[in-house]
């Protein structure tokens, strides 16, 4: 089949690694299982009117019992690398404190499962699902939190770290702080920008505190996930080129620029001023930030046109600190069924950025990926020939990038499989293996194929 087959492979170097990734509430169910304290995210997704039509992770695709197929699946593709998350409320049911050892074993059984496939095991230790018992407390709004999450990360490590080799704290902590916080789209469903100055700040600090006692603990393959959007204005009007860079600064520097250099943005601290909502820095805080780290994960999906105006009515609200007066353009080609643009050659681009930015500090694509309308065909495959060409158009953008001098050392498609799309329920499905969800069957679509020849090619098996 001419779909499943690229026409150009795109070349790594042999140590290049190809992986899937997902995360801890969007894929396991059993939400009632071994002691699970609730989340952040169980609260949100049971109030009426926060998801797509109020669909919650209480099922999603049962891969906590399923798990052992879904391995197999990955080795079926040939996946050399895995990326998931812990869920800290299985782990501690009240977020500290009280260990519960059968969420441990579940990640435990896990890890050796894909161990004993030849697949390395990547662990993010935090994918937006705070306890909701911290949530009580304050949640990321509370300094405390930060303390919290260290202690977390270190008992997981106790847990998993003569296995596991390659150890995330936070994935996206701009989604947790601005989308949770400022747009109140995401859990814990807040409008108000005075707790998300604040939660991005403590964020930052737990990644801190936990990257520390990580590498206490020996860990040598460190890093963090953050998500970029590049920012183009829509002019040269002074007003569009102001306004795309304080999106810029919000939603990429404000998060790079603390880990990689130990300070926040000039220019970002005086907007958050300005709006009333400043960074809650302490003493000694942006040095415990600037932890030390092996590598640099990058998630990236589509790049952002942006002029300074009113927001439309009805349009939904901004997920910036001050960016009432900032509008975000509709994608000029073709969309993926998230309503985002298709931007490869943004990829390069912001690899490149970052190689400057980021001096001599390795980077990973933790995520990359596009959503589409799938279904099973009449011929029992699934043909999903936008998600092929999303893919290899993406893969040629990071090996332009590597070619050009960006140090990428390995790339994870999002996502493994078709999983619960956050507050956009599982309407959208980004995995390379399609899932039935009245009978949670597995069907690799012509992506997954592709992506296996891609990784077979590579390998040279
Ligand atoms: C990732 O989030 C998540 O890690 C993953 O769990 C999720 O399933 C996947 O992507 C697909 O959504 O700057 O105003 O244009 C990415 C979510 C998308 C949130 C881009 C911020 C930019 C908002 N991000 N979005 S704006």
């Amino acid at each position: 089949d001419p779909r499943t087959r690229p026409a150009a492979s795109p070349s790594f170097p042999p140590a290049f690694f190809f992986g899937a990734a997902t995360a801890a509430y969007q894929i396991e169910g059993a939400v009632d299982a071994d002691g699970r304290g609730r989340s952040i995210w169980d609260t949100f997704s049971h109030t009426p009117g926060r998801t797509f039509q109020g669909h919650t992770g209480d099922v999603a695709v049962e891969h906590y019992t399923r798990y052992r197929e879904d391995v197999a699946l990955m080795a079926d593709l040939g996946l050399q690398a895995y990326r998931f998350s812990v869920a800290w409320a299985r782990v501690l049911p009240e977020g500290a404190e009280r260990i519960e050892q059968r969420g441990l074993d579940f990640y435990s059984r896990l890890v050796d499962e894909l161990l004993s496939r030849g697949i390395d095991p990547w662990i993010t230790l935090y994918h937006w699902d705070l306890p909701q018992a911290l949530q009580d407390r304050g949640g990321w709004t509370n300094r405390d939190t930060a303390a919290r999450f260290a202690d977390y990360a270190g008992i997981v490590h106790d847990a998993l770290g003569d296995r596991v080799r390659n150890w995330s704290t936070l994935n996206e902590p701009m989604v947790s702080a601005l989308l949770g916080h400022q747009a109140g789209e995401h859990a814990p469903g807040v409008r108000d920008a005075g707790s998300a100055s604040r939660a991005v700040h403590h964020l930052l600090l737990g990644h801190g505190l936990a990257a520390r006692v990580l590498r206490d603990k020996g860990v040598e393959s460190l890093g963090v996930t953050l998500n970029f959007t590049p920012m183009t204005p829509a002019s040269e009007r002074p007003e569009d080129v102001d306004a795309a860079r304080r999106l810029d600064g919000q939603q990429n520097r404000m998060f790079l620029t603390p880990i990689v250099q130990g300070a926040y943005p000039e220019d970002v601290v005086a907007d958050l001023a300005a709006a009333g909502a400043p960074l809650p820095v302490e003493d000694g805080d942006l040095a415990t930030i600037a932890a030390p780290l092996d590598w640099l994960g990058v998630n990236y999906y589509f790049e952002q046109t942006v002029r300074a105006g009113t927001r439309p009515e009805g349009m939904a609200p901004t997920c910036f600190i001050g960016g009432e007066d900032v509008v975000e353009l509709d994608p000029a080609g073709p969309t993926t069924t998230m309503g985002w643009g298709i931007s490869p050659d943004t990829f390069t681009a912001l690899l490149l950025w970052l190689k400057d930015q980021a001096p001599g500090l390795p980077l990973v694509i933790t995520e990359n990926g596009s959503a589409w309308d799938d279904e099973v065909s009449d011929d029992g495959a699934v043909h999903d020939p936008e998600r092929v060409d999303y893919l290899l158009r993406h893969l040629q953008a990071v090996s332009a990038a590597i070619g050009t001098g960006a140090d990428v050392r390995g790339y994870f498609a999002w996502s493994l499989l078709d999983n619960f799309e956050w507050a956009r329920g599982y309407a959208q499905r980004f995995g390379l293996v399609h899932v039935d969800y009245e009978t949670q069957q597995r069907t690799v679509k012509d992506s997954g194929r592709a992506y296996a020849e891609i990784i077979r090619r590579h390998r040279g098996v």
